[in-house]
C-alpha cells in the first residue's frame, strides 16, 4: 500500500489544483430578448466572442439564444429568477418585473452623465431590490422611437388605426386616439403582411434586420425618447462572483457601453436607407412637432410617476433635463 500513497497524494493534489482553476473560471449563460437575426444581437455576439477571448480562466459568456429559448416578455423574470444569469433586453420588455424599467425611455441624460450623476446607483438600487438585478451596461442610447404606417396623416391624431406597440409606445400612442396591440418584435413582420396593424412604434434604426421596410409606407418625424437596450445580471450570480471576474465583466461591459456614439452615425445612416427604401417621411409643421415632441414627454413622465411615486420622481431628476 505504501508504495502507492505518493501517487494518491499527488493525484489528490492534482484534482485540487484542478478545482481551483475550475472555480476561478465561470460560464455565464445570456440570453436574448431581441430576435437572433437583429443588428443588436450581432453586436452583442461579437462582444461575447471579445469577452470569451480575453476571459480564458476567469470568464465566459454562453450565448442560450433569442426569443425561441426564452419569449421576449419573459427574459427580464428568467434573470429575476436566475433561470439565465444575464439578459439583453429594454426596460420595455420586463415591466412584469417592475414598472420602473420602462422609465429609462425618458432618459435624457447619457449613460456617461448617469454614472456621474448618481442615475447609475439610483437605477442599481432599484433594480437589486424590486428585480433581483444589476444594471451592468447601457448599450443602444442616443436614438429616438418613431411612429411606422402604411395609412397617411395629416395631423398627430392615430384615431381608427391599429399600432403595434409596447409598453414604450402606450399612453402616447393611446392619446393619439390610436387602437393599439403589444407584440414583440418576432410578430411584426408578419402582423402587417396581414395588414392586422396599420404600424408600429419602433427605434429609428435597425428596421431592416426584420425586413419591416417590405411592409412599410412612411415613417412620422419627429422621433421621440431615447431607446434603452442594456445588459441586466441576477444579482445573486453577480455577487457570487470573485473579484477578479466581476472587475472584468464589468470592465468588457463599460467598454461596450463606451461605444455608444456609433448610434449617433448609424442612425443617419439608417434614416437614409429607410429613405432608398422608399419609406416616406410624414411631418407637420414646426409648432406642431414641438408639441408632439414635448406631449410624449409629459404623458411618459405623468405615468411613470403614475407606475412608480416612489422611484418616479427621484427617476426624473437623474434622467431628464
Ligand atoms: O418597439 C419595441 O419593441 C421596443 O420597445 C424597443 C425598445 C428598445 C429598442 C428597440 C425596441
Amino acid at each position: 500500500m505504501t508504495r502507492f500513497a505518493p501517487r494518491l497524494a499527488l493525484a489528490a493534489a492534482l484534482a485540487a489544483i484542478s478545482g481551483i482553476a475550475c472555480a476561478q473560471e465561470i460560464t455565464l449563460r445570456l440570453v436574448s430578448a431581441f430576435p437572433e437575426n437583429a443588428f443588436y444581437v450581432k453586436r452583442t455576439l461579437d462582444w461575447i466572442a471579445d469577452v470569451n477571448k480575453d476571459g480564458k480562466g476567469v470568464l465566459q459568456i454562453n450565448f442560450i439564444g433569442g426569443p425561441k429559448a426564452i419569449p421576449t416578455f419573459e427574459v427580464g423574470k428568467a434573470v429575476q429568477t436566475g433561470v439565465v444569469d444575464i439578459g439583453f433586453s429594454t426596460g420595455a420588455y420586463y415591466t412584469n418585473v417592475m414598472p420602473e424599467a420602462d422609465i429609462l425611455k425618458l432618459s435624457e441624460t447619457s449613460a456617461a452623465d448617469q454614472r456621474k450623476n448618481g442615475g447609475f446607483d439610483l437605477i442599481n438600487k432599484i433594480w437589486a431590490e424590486k428585480g433581483n438585478m444589476r444594471y451592468l451596461a447601457k448599450v443602444v442610447e442616443f436614438t429616438p422611437f418613431h411612429i411606422y404606417l402604411n395609412k397617411k396623416i395629416d395631423k398627430p391624431d392615430l384615431t381608427g388605426l391599429k399600432i403595434r406597440i409596447t409598453p414604450v409606445y402606450r399612453e402616447f400612442f393611446q392619446s393619439m386616439n390610436a387602437q393599439v396591440m403589444t407584440t414583440a418584435p418576432g410578430e411584426v413582420y408578419t402582423a402587417l403582411e396581414r395588414g392586422v396593424i396599420d404600424g408600429y412604434g419602433w427605434p429609428i434604426h435597425a428596421l431592416f434586420d426584420l425586413n419591416w421596410q417590405e411592409k412599410t409606407k412612411y415613417r412620422v418625424d419627429p422621433g421621440f425618447y431615447n431607446a434603452e437596450v442594456a445588459l441586466i445580471i441576477n444579482l445573486d450570480k453577480y455577487k457570487s462572483l470573485t473579484p477578479a471576474q466581476r472587475d472584468y465583466l464589468e470592465r468588457k461591459a463599460q467598454a461596450y457601453e463606451a461605444q455608444n456614439d456609433f448610434w449617433k452615425s448609424y442612425n443617419q445612416q439608417e434614416a437614409k436607407r429607410q429613405a432608398e427604401a422608399g419609406i416616406q417621411v410624414i411631418t407637420f409643421d414646426a409648432a406642431t412637432n414641438k408639441a408632439f415632441v414635448e406631449k410624449a414627454k409629459d404623458v411618459g413622465w405623468a405615468n411613470a410617476i403614475k407606475a412608480s411615486p416612489q422611484y418616479g420622481p427621484q427617476l426624473q431628476k437623474v434622467l431628464a433635463k
